[in-house]
């Protein structure tokens, strides 16, 4: 199965919200103007097979840090209460924690994709890249909303 690339708009756009200094709006263009990885990836799934793609664009983490989480940076306990929800625009969601994607922690170097193979991603959205995983169901297309949330109830 090939990747659906049907349009989600004219100029799709991803919200950042949540416990940020900065909420954002951010176009694929707008995601250019961070330093673009690249990330070769293979992934699996349960109902087709065996994908290979070649993704670039900023890193997830970068970019959230941009937008200024709610968190002590000089403290480094003060991230792991975190959640980073990331949505589709056809209502696909993941979840990642900050600890997995900061780099004293996990540092897994987890992408906003601007670009999948040759086809750039501004009428799409990003798309999620975790070149981690074995699975291709945290690949989100079409990123809608990421809302970052230090909330986490106490237990
Ligand atoms: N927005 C969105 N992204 C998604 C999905 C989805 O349902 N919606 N499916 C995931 C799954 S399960 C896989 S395996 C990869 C590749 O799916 P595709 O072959 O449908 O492109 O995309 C992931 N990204
Ligand atoms: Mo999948």
């Amino acid at each position: 199965m090939s990747q659906s690339l049907a349009p989600a708009g004219p100029l799709a756009a991803v919200v950042l919200t949540g416990d940020l200094a900065r909420p954002a709006r951010l176009t694929v263009a707008d995601l250019l103007n961070w330093p673009q990885h690249r990330a070769q990836v293979s992934f699996d799934c349960a109902t087709s097979s065996v994908q290979r793609h070649r993704f670039e664009g900023p890193l997830l983490h970068e970019v959230l840090l941009g937008a200024g989480p709610g968190f002590d940076r000089t403290r480094r306990k003060d991230r792991l209460r975190f959640l980073i929800a990331v949505s589709g625009a056809d209502g696909h969601r993941a979840l990642l924690s900050w600890g997995e994607i900061d780099p004293d922690f996990g540092q897994a170097p987890v992408l906003l994709a601007t670009r999948i193979d040759d086809t750039p991603l501004d009428r799409h959205g990003p798309q999620l890249v975790l070149p981690q995983d074995r699975c291709g169901a945290r690949h989100i297309s079409g990123i809608t909303a990421i809302r970052v949330d230090g909330g986490y109830p106490v237990v």
